[in-house]
């Protein structure tokens, strides 16, 4: 068959693209999209062009999905308040999950809106599913928060969540590609609404929100996502070494075990969220906050009373500050799943896995070389409970760590001993076994 005399093709050759153009321009007006936006469902909207140089880092993967990009439309779907600001969990979980299903459903909207008009979208999944092989390291497509702020939709606040203006943090953001231009772009707003209450500090159960301003994840990650991705590997892990039911009992309560359940059945549920819950910022909860802060205490103290599993890996910061700071809930350890598998993802990781209360006194450098299947060289230092790491062999090592990097790797994984390995060579250090054993207690696993 002649390709011309196809109906399709003869119909999109008659075809005259209409565009709505704010200027006689092909250019599309911000305003224009922003109501088409929140008549798809979004309770706000704000643009950034993929030049941008603070949304950079994203391109790589942005423009693997979507290569013809030049617009990240960003948009808010509001949280009910009420739904967060109780201790009941399965309220607010149901919140979550109805919030990211709406906003998953407005992106798929908006995206469909503009194909109709002749561009080309692609909505990124808010939330869940991510890029799972590339587990353990970053797995999501877009940095939402980061988005959302260049986008001019809110700013971070001391609980490191997207604060709007007007919704505080009571918000999810969504991420959606475009090839359309449009006249004029979003810029960070200019105040925070964050009014550095820092209740967000007092609430939170692991210690991951700092008074500093500094943010744990790994220790969020290990609590919030018990039932999710390196919790449930754990699960798994439990299951397969418990020798009789009996045992499976001691290391797993019945409780945890139906959670499992729900997880499943439902889909991933977190264990918590009252940073969010907590936080006074925006218009909608200010007044509450201003005219009744009683109110506000009550609820900070019921979050802080109550009974409640805390997980936590051994040796954490994590551990040290929730049994010291909320004796009455039960502690309970367990590994968070992350494990490297590569030795250059062992170095990209360890900023995020450092402990830095375990780092208290340490000062020192650490060379590592990499050898056989893996070949590489990192530098570490660690100073004054800060972590860098660098590429190479830089300065002069306090310690010198060369190690198969197979054998690094089971080691890490609680495979291969760290005697067996050095005795047997696979792993050689120069300098002091003391130091060694320093650098491992920052990051506990
Ligand atoms: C990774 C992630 C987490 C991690 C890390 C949190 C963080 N502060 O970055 C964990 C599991 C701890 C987490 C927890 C929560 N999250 Co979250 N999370 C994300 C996700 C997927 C990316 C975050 C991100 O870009 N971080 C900021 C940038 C600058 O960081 P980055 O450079 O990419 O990577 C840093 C970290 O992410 C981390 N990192 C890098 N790789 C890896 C790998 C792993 C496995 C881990 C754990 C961390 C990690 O180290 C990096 C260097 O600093 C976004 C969705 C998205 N696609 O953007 C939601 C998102 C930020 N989360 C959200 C929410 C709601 C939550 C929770 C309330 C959980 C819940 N109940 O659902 C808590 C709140 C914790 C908090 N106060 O931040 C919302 C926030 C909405 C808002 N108002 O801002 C988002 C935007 C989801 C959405 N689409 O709405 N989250």
């Amino acid at each position: 068959m002649n390709l011309d005399d196809h109906p399709t093709v003869q119909w999109y050759r008659q075809q005259e693209l209409t565009q709505p153009r704010s200027d006689g321009s092909t250019k599309l007006d911000p305003q224009w999209l922003k109501n088409l936006c929140i008549e798809a469902g979004a309770v706000d909207a704000g643009f950034v062009e993929t030049e941008r140089s603070a949304i950079a880092d994203q391109m790589s993967d942005l423009m693997e999905v979507f290569p013809a990009g030049k617009t990240l439309i960003c948009i808010v779907h509001r949280l009910n308040h009420e739904n967060m600001r109780t201790v009941a969990h399965s309220v607010t979980n149901l919140e979550f999950q109805q919030a990211w299903k709406d906003a998953n459903l407005t992106a798929r909207t908006i995206a469909f809106r503009l194909q109709e008009l002749g561009f080309r979208a692609l909505n990124v999944p808010v939330g869940f599913p991510m890029e799972i092989d590339r587990w353990p390291a970053k797995m999501w497509l877009s940095c939402d928060k980061i988005n959302a702020t260049e986008a001019g939709l809110g700013q971070m606040g001391w609980n490191r969540l997207v604060l709007h203006p007007r919704f505080g943090a009571n918000i999810v953001l969504g991420t959606i590609l475009t090839d359309a231009e449009l006249t004029s772009y979003g810029a960070p707003i200019e105040f925070n609404p964050c009014v550095e209450c820092k209740l967000c500090v007092s609430v939170c159960p692991v210690g991951a929100v700092g008074a500093d301003g500094y943010f744990d994840f790994v220790s969020c990650f290990t609590h919030n996502y018990r039932e999710r991705m390196g919790g449930f590997a754990d699960w798994v892990e439990k299951l397969v070494a418990s020798h009789s039911v009996k045992d499976y009992r001691t290391r797993v309560t019945d409780s945890e075990t139906v959670s499992m359940w729900q997880n499943l059945s439902i889909g991933g549920q977190t264990r918590c969220d009252r940073c969010m819950a907590v936080c006074p910022a925006g218009e909608n909860q200010i007044g509450g906050f201003l005219e009744d802060r009683k109110d506000f205490a009550r609820f900070v103290k019921k979050m802080q009373d109550k009974e409640e599993t805390i997980y936590v890996v051994p040796g954490s910061d994590a551990e040290a500050y929730a049994t010291s700071r909320f004796p009455h809930k039960k502690i309970k350890r367990v590994s968070n799943g992350l494990r490297p598998n590569s030795v250059m993802m062992f170095l990209k990781s360890l900023p995020i896995a450092f402990q830095r209360h375990q780092a208290e006194g340490l000062n020192a450098t650490f060379h590592f070389t990499f050898t056989g299947q893996e070949t590489c060289k990192g530098t570490v230092i660690i100073r004054d409970k800060t972590i860098k790491v660098l590429d190479g062999i830089v300065g002069t090592a306090d310690l010198h760590i060369t190690a198969d990097s197979r054998t690094w790797i089971s080691f890490l994984a609680k495979e291969a001993s760290l005697p067996w390995a050095l005795i047997s060579r696979r792993i050689r250090i120069k300098g002091s076994p003391k130091l060694m054993k320093a650098f491992v207690r920052c990051f506990p696993a």
